[in-house]
């Protein structure tokens, strides 16, 4: 660290004067929940006049998360947000991070490096639990007993949400012989996407899905559209569970073309702010800050939160 930086725990370096001068690497714009995530960040760290807040938008690829990166070490930023588009590739980076003394703060996605001290903490969600949750909600709702094919609309390759919440969602299915994915490919995370996949499972499954898990809403909606086009009742012919938990879901519920949500938080801000203050202070912070969740199934409870729903 050098000699400016402060605190026992990795503590910042020096700041503009007495603010935090945060570099934020997002990856995109992919899905509601990302925009959503984006906002709560923006706005919480926007208005707080303790933070300076460097923006960076990846549009999905990860060399230009490292370029971003590379950027804010040269900045001497005192903190580095980092939501990693997929778990690998990063070691090289984080090391010149870590040699210019600034700490990196993991937000909703994780990553897979052999030295753990190249991040500081992990803000984000469970997602093996949510995919275990995905599975044991469909599994109430269709009965146990039932035959049940499942078609899977994964999130982006290598991402660490979709890698969990489809790890954890297989577990809970290979537990019950009567329920089989019988289908599984990437959506990419988008609705486009996950029109176009449901689409082609549709063409060569149609009338064999009774099913379908989205490992997020945004796939999700753009399979009840193919479903309709295809002139199938999403919600009902097929059923349709997915996570994140963004208004248009609860209203899809609510007009009866989807049935599960498994709620995914996307709002970071208060974290990541606190987070920074406590680095900044020389606080030791969590290794895994969790955000907590809940699940929603069927009409009445969506109806229920909708009012309530902040993104
Ligand atoms: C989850 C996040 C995922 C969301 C998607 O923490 O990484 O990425 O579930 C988003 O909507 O694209």
């Amino acid at each position: 660290c050098n000699s400016e930086s402060s605190g026992s725990s990795g503590g910042t370096s020096k700041g503009k004067g007495d603010k935090i001068v945060v570099g934020f690497s997002q990856i995109g714009a992919e899905s509601g929940w990302r925009t959503a995530e984006t906002d709560s960040i923006k706005k919480t760290l926007g208005n707080d006049p303790q933070f300076e807040l460097k923006f960076s938008d990846a549009q999905q690829k990860q060399e230009n998360q490292i370029k971003a990166l590379r950027s804010f070490i040269a900045q001497k930023v005192d903190l580095i947000a980092l939501a990693p588009v997929v778990e690998s590739g990063w070691e090289t980076v984080l090391k010149e991070a870590k040699n210019a003394g600034i700490p990196v703060i993991l937000l909703d996605r994780g990553i897979k490096v052999k030295d753990e001290s190249l991040y500081t903490s992990f803000i984000g969600s469970d997602f093996i639990t949510e995919g275990e949750n995905a599975a044991k909600e469909l599994i109430n709702l269709m009965g146990k007993d039932s035959k049940v094919n499942i078609v899977e609309l994964q999130g982006t390759v290598g991402a660490s949400a979709a890698n969990d919440r489809m790890a954890g969602f297989a577990k809970e299915i290979k537990a019950n012989a009567n329920y089989k994915i019988i289908k599984s490919q990437t959506g990419d995370f988008t609705r486009t996407k996950g029109k176009e996949v449901m689409e082609a499972f549709l063409k060569s499954d149609g009338d064999n899905i009774d099913a379908v898990y989205a490992h997020n809403d945004d796939m999700a909606l753009g399979a009840i559209q193919a479903i309709e086009e295809y002139g199938l009742k999403p919600g009902k012919d097929i059923k349709v569970v997915s996570v994140d938990g963004i208004k248009d879901i609860f209203e899809a519920v609510i007009a009866g073309k989807s049935n599960i949500i498994v709620e995914c938080n996307p709002l970071l801000g208060p974290q990541l702010a606190q987070a920074a203050k406590d680095l900044k202070a020389g606080k030791e912070i969590e290794r895994w800050i969790k955000t907590d969740e809940d699940v929603f199934v069927g009409k009445e409870a969506a109806e229920e939160a909708l009012s309530s729903r902040q993104y």
